[in-house]
């Protein structure tokens, strides 16, 4: 027998054996992009994800990650995952809060995902993502750390009368009640926005300002900060539900592993971060106990207003889910 003749009978074998086999057998590759920048931490965080999904999911189901907002720009990538350009992302609430106004809901979750997995709250999630955005929400990570306001001009209050504020979603109710300008950009704009001396400020996690070289154009953080950082992998919901059983299970798992990685980062990455930029010269601004406390409560009345007020059909239920008291 040739080897030529050899090689085709076993390629032959294999088309037939694929064909016979139900779709379970077969691996599917999904193409994937990040809302946030390539050289971040977070795009560095989903890469590591991506690695292992497809180290374990050989024969499975594979991710091609395709990049970030050069790819698709920050606030599309909602829409492009909703249409199916896309089979997934990464991507937070606030950057596809184009769709339906809830998605900015997420930044006020007061318990771990496991918690919301138990307690209905991500079943109440899906219901609504799936409804309003044809979206499948699987994992939600980088909780626990807090968003802060960066200034270039002290404040001794919460109020920002005469000052221009880069914002997205997360911050605009809660920064326009304290009587700001607001600038909404997505990050890659951020640099070029304080550079130019067009914003005296801006919303940022605590975490990531050193990635596109912010640092050189800011001289305070405000503490406390307020709310809690959430990324999502979020789907297709006509791609999820053309997935088997077995793929399901295996990203289920999958994204059990990416929200296993919470607790590290808000533990070890987050004093990292405080030191890191002390050391690069930002100095802490911090409010007496009363003016932080009428900050935190301000930052979440006025974004739980705004989405209950753009969504009576779901935002009562949603506060009391998220949130409860
Ligand atoms: O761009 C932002 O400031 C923003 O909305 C955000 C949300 C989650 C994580 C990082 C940034």
């Amino acid at each position: 027998m040739s080897a030529r003749y050899v090689r085709n009978i076993f390629a032959v074998a294999i088309l037939t054996a694929t064909a016979a086999l139900p779709a379970a057998a077969q691996e599917t590759t999904l193409r994937m992009v990040s809302a946030f920048p390539e050289n971040g931490i977070y795009y560095k965080q989903i890469e590591r994800w991506v690695q292992k999904v497809n180290a374990e999911g050989k024969g499975v189901l594979q991710i091609n990650l395709i990049g970030g907002p050069k790819a698709i720009p920050t606030f599309e990538v909602g829409n492009a995952v909703r249409t199916g350009v896309v089979d997934l992302a990464m991507s937070t609430g606030a950057y596809y809060t184009n769709l339906f106004p809830e998605a900015d809901a997420l930044k006020m979750t007061e318990s771990p995902p496991a918690e919301m997995r138990k307690n209905g709250a991500f079943d109440l999630i899906n219901r609504i993502w799936n409804q309003k955005g044809s979206l499948q929400y699987i994992a939600r990570f980088v909780d626990y750390t807090p968003f802060h306001l960066y200034l270039n001009k002290k404040i001794d209050k919460p109020d920002l009368t005469g000052m221009k504020i880069r914002i997205t979603p997360v911050y605009r109710d809660f920064f326009q009640s304290l009587n700001a300008t607001l600038v909404t950009t997505p990050p890659g704009e951020v640099y070029t926005a304080l550079e130019r001396g067009v914003v005296d400020g801006y919303g940022w996690p605590l975490i990531g300002i050193f990635d596109l070289g912010w640092q050189e154009k800011t001289k305070y953080r405000l503490e406390p900060g307020f709310y809690a950082i959430e990324l999502g992998v979020m789907f297709s919901a006509a791609t999820w539900k053309k997935l088997t059983p077995q793929q399901r299970e295996f990203l289920e798992k999958q994204g059990a592993w990416l929200e296993s990685l919470n607790v590290e980062m808000a533990s070890k990455d987050a004093p990292a971060e405080i030191k890191r930029q002390q050391d690069a010269g930002i100095q802490v601004v911090k409010l007496d106990p009363a003016q932080s406390k009428i900050l935190v409560k301000t930052a979440y009345d006025a974004a739980w207003d705004a989405i209950v007020k753009a969504s009576p059909q779901h935002g009562p239920k949603l506060r009391e889910m998220l949130a409860p008291k």
